[in-house]
């Protein structure tokens, strides 16, 4: 006897409206801006007949903006719908194989039940043949679509020009979960603003924090600023300066944050270096009406050429008035013996070490209630790491998706591509979702470069410049044409998004990537 639970299985797959769902489709362009992609008419579509729609404008006429979001949305729908088929398939090849192994054991025997079973089998194969033949229509369409997108893309570009407007929109037709929008807001500094955004050096101190750009020098300080990690950053120093000094002692410096409003709570996040033999101590202070109270954070001595984080709640005591952040560093002095006039003198230098601080942030709430990783990401776990991804569709200068990037999660930059499989993850990834796709054409961007040295490509995610060790450059690239071409772009999304560089200036898409302490 077959189970009852047997036949109320089957019965739901046969009854399940996949005949509908499955039968393929057609894309068509028609030399039209607005795309049709339909799935279920095969017959008008292979059969020449496909009629526009009576309101697609023809491309003999400009496109504009309105078109391109117009086929966007379309293909958001298309998006959904292929979503959904996928996610039947599946089920149903789950189905499927739940139920064959079970039938197996009835065949040969020769009652009517297993006969019902075996021309059930018979309808289930035929499902099976008109859903792998769907799977090859839908990959067909994506294909077909991706192409005219590009082609439609270029065609507006030629006409009007209006590419980067339109990918504004386009942009905003994403829908998927969004995290909360949490009450807080953030400050930022990547100290690339001439005006320290309203930071001011202390009066009552020995020397004043200076804005560098680049190394310092190599015994001592970062390499890079943290926010590019290339020469075109700034961030904030405490140098030593290479003059004999009469006695010995701290030379001390601060650098004072603008004043916050009251909240309950503040978290502060900034990154420093602290490097070389002579650096002493960084302090930091919530100064409240004036007063710089103990430190909230200290961390002494010579650590190491790298850039750290610090994270820091500062409770109610401090933030229920307005409170100002104050970075205090130091370094000390070493005695040498000199020789004049005949005789030994004793002379105090600090020639080597520097205090550095870069992307400050503060948020008017507690730490533990700040977003873990950035809204809407991709997560990849190998081995012990773990990193998210976010992609930006928006096209932005390598320069400003940088800087996006590190303002979405202190950890964030622009993702480094440091093996095959990660590049294969983040191809399939991008083909898999239409509306990356379309954005893919123009390129993402990746976070590396060679502003600071022709042709040695470097990593920056660290802050600590690494050399690009595995590389995925398209044929012909990097050629730095013009010699301006210092940003790595996965630019070739025809040939699986090999890398190529193109100017930093352009803009284009691009991902983000926050790797995970
Ligand atoms: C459907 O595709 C799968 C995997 O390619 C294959 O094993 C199966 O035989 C195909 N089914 C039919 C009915 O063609
Ligand atoms: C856009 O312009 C380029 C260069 O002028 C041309 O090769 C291409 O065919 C044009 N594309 C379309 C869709 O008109
Ligand atoms: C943070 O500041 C913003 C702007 O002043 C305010 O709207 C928000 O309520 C504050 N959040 C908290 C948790 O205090
Ligand atoms: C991750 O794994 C690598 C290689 O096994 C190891 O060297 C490294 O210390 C591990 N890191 C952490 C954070 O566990
Ligand atoms: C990259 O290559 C350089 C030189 O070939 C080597 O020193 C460095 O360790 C490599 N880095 C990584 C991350 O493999
Ligand atoms: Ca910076
Ligand atoms: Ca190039």
């Amino acid at each position: 006897m077959i189970p009852y639970r047997i036949w109320a299985f089957v019965i739901c797959i046969l009854s399940e409206s996949y005949g509908q769902q499955f039968t393929p489709g057609c894309s068509f362009y028609n030399g039209k801006c607005i795309y049709n992609v339909q799935l279920g008419n095969v017959e008008s579509c292979h059969g020449g007949n496909a009629q526009p729609e009576p309101n697609v404008r023809d491309l003999s006429g400009a496109c504009t903006c309105n078109d391109v979001t117009k086929a966007s949305v379309d293909l958001n729908n298309l998006q959904t719908r292929v979503d959904k088929l996928h996610k039947s398939m599946t089920d149903f090849k789950n189905q499927l194989n739940n139920v064959s192994p079970k039938t197996n054991s009835y065949q040969g025997q020769p009652d009517g039940e297993n006969q019902k079973y075996l021309d059930i089998l018979d309808k289930l194969h035929t499902k099976e043949d008109i859903l792998n033949r769907t799977n090859e229509e839908v990959t067909r369409i994506l294909q077909t679509a991706s192409t005219e997108i590009k082609g439609l893309r270029e065609k507006l570009k030629n006409t009007t020009g209006e590419l980067a407007t339109c990918q504004v929109s386009m942009g905003g037709t994403h829908t998927s979960q969004k995290a909360p929008v949490a009450d807080f807001t953030t400050f930022y500094c990547s100290f690339q603003q001439t005006d320290l955004c309203r930071f001011t050096q202390d009066r009552d101190d020995n020397t004043d924090w200076t804005r560098q750009s680049s190394s310092i020098s190599t015994q001592s300080g970062p390499k890079t600023d943290h926010s590019y990690g290339n020469g075109y950053g700034y961030y904030m120093a405490l140098k030593t300066i290479n003059t004999p000094k009469s006695s010995a002692g701290k030379t001390i410096s601060r650098l004072t944050s603008p004043t916050f409003k009251p909240a309950s709570n503040y978290c502060l996040r900034f990154w420093y270096t602290m490097f070389g033999k002579d650096v002493d101590t960084l302090n930091v202070y919530a100064k409240v009406n004036g007063g710089r109270g103990y430190p909230i954070y200290t961390r002494t001595g010579n650590v190491d050429p790298y850039w750290h984080f610090a994270q820091i709640d500062i409770g109610p005591e401090y933030t229920k008035s307005s409170f100002q952040i104050t970075f205090e560093g130091s370094y000390h002095a070493y005695k040498v013996h000199h020789y004049t006039n005949s005789h030994y003198t004793y002379i105090y230098y600090n020639d080597d070490g520097n205090i550095a601080i870069d992307d400050f942030y503060i948020y008017n709430t507690t730490c533990n209630s700040l977003p873990a990783v950035p809204a809407d990401s991709l997560l990849r776990r190998v081995g012990n790491e773990t990193t998210y991804y976010t992609f930006h569709k928006t096209p932005a200068t390598w320069y400003d998706a940088q800087v996006t990037c590190r303002k979405e999660n202190p950890r964030s930059s622009l993702a480094a591509i440091q093996s095959a499989s990660e590049q294969l993850f983040l191809v399939n990834f991008i083909n898999s979702n239409l509306e990356l796709t379309i954005a893919g054409q123009n390129g993402f961007y990746l976070n590396g470069n060679d502003v600071d040295s022709e042709s040695n490509f470097k990593w920056i995610n660290t802050g600590y410049p690494e050399i690009v060790n595995y590389t995925n450059f398209h044929q012909g690239q990097p050629n730095n044409v013009g010699n301006i071409q210092d940003c790595l772009l996965m630019e070739y999304p025809a040939d699986n998004y090999k890398w190529g560089d193109v100017s930093c200036t352009e803009k284009h898409p691009f991902i983000c990537e926050t790797m995970m302490p």
